[in-house]
């Protein structure tokens, strides 16, 4: 797709919009825009025809972050980052994200394939989906795209030419503060009910919790393991019955696998914490199936692929898939604190009405959080992970 003649950073207008996507659409269509942007960050456009339906999405990245308004200046290159990492995880996971039609980066926008057919997971598993091909879809994403970026996979030229074009410090950084530091300490970012301060205060004073959390983070500093989507919840994740797609990967960096499998698992913990009986058993078996479908198709890919000397040497992939199951469920257990008591919440929690049941969840929250973080050198299973859930 050419690129448009506009050279100066602004926010799109939705005329503008309609001028870039023109040139896709047949000639003399009638288009109309909508911004229909609900993250924390970006303006997303979606430009239709009016007689086919037919759309397609342009995402515009804000010089800040929209969810906490221009005081939160953030770099524009994410856009870029965004699109490269659509573009490499697509090599691999075939069908599992939207195409990438064009990019700019002055603009910092990137038009992409129109899902609307799709809901995003998050809401749709609020009104209690079961979206039965979802784990099948993100256990086969996570091992592809993480198995093929990683050094089993690459020469090592070729990985750390693109660990140094997915250099993304800005972003990493809110990650770093946001999931690793804030929610452990009394920091003003943090935001959470009257009622959770007796819970929120004793992890600020554990200790213990707090020195595995320094080790996580330091994972997530320093372990360059493979090109992660880095910010893999379920509101980054269009689905319906039958097809799954992965979105918005602007935190995208060379970081530890067991971050990405984490915090889908952690999203659909959240998930499960919110529901009991069948529903919750839909999600139990989500978790499992994730966590085993990585496993089967990393261990299939590391056999037919891999290009790492020591591949054959016995019980070196059982190490490396353990250590990715143990980080896992450490960043998961993060990811289910920050959700519940940092700067940026989920829906699953906060939208539960009744107060109560609410204040009650959120505590579930926390409790799975710190046992994941705490003990996820002693769970010998995915399915020690699911029972903490279904003790609940
Ligand atoms: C200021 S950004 C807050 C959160 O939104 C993104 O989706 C990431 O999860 C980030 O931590
Ligand atoms: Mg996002």
């Amino acid at each position: 797709m050419a690129t448009t003649a506009i050279t100066t950073y602004h926010a799109l207008t939705e005329a503008e919009a309609i001028a870039l996507a023109a040139e896709l659409f047949p000639e003399g269509a009638r288009l109309e825009c909508r911004e229909i942007g609900d993250g924390n960050l970006n303006y997303v456009f979606r430009v239709s025809d009016q007689e086919s339906g037919k759309g397609v999405i342009i995402k515009q990245a804000l010089p800040y972050a929209k969810v906490v308004g221009e005081s939160w200046p953030l770099t524009l290159k994410r856009a870029a980052i965004e699109a490269a990492a659509l573009r490499k995880h697509g090599e691999f996971a075939t069908g599992l994200v939207p195409e990438v039609y064009g990019t700019d980066e002055k603009l910092a926008y990137t038009v992409m394939e129109d899902l609307s057919h799709l809901t995003i997971a998050r809401e749709g598993l609020i009104q209690g989906k079961s979206y039965p091909k979802l784990s099948t879809h993100i256990g086969e994403y996570l091992a592809q795209t993480l198995f093929h970026t990683s050094d089993f996979a690459l020469h090592p030229f070729e990985k750390k030419k693109l660990a140094a074009e997915f250099s993304n410090p800005e972003l990493c950084k809110i990650t770093e503060d946001l999931v690793f530091t804030d929610p452990f300490f009394d920091y003003d970012t943090n935001d959470f009910e009257p009622e959770l301060r007796q819970a929120v205060e004793a992890v600020w004073r554990n200790d213990a919790l707090k020195l595995e959390v320094a080790k996580l983070k330091r994972s997530f500093l320093t372990e360059a393991e493979a090109l992660l989507h880095g910010d893999l919840h379920t509101g980054s994740i269009f689905a319906d019955d039958n097809e799954t797609k992965v979105i918005d990967p602007e935190f995208a960096f060379y970081g530890p696998i067991g971050f990405d499998v984490g915090l889908f698992l952690a999203n659909l913990l959240v998930q499960g914490i919110t529901r009991d009986g069948e529903g919750r058993d839909t999600i139990v078996k989500h978790v499992e199936n994730t966590w085993n479908v990585f496993e089967t198709r990393f261990s299939e890919l590391w056999k037919s692929e891999g290009i790492e000397d020591f591949r054959g040497v016995q019980g070196y992939r059982e190490s490396v898939l353990e250590k990715i199951f143990r980080d896992a469920l450490g960043f998961a257990g993060c990811e289910l604190i920050r959700r519940t008591i940092g700067l940026a919440h989920v829906k699953d929690l906060d939208g539960i009405e009744d107060a109560e049941r609410r204040i009650h969840s959120k505590k579930q929250a926390l409790h799975i959080g710190e046992t994941l973080i705490i003990k996820r050198g002693e769970l010998a299973s995915i399915n020690d992970v699911t029972a903490l859930l279904e003790e609940l």
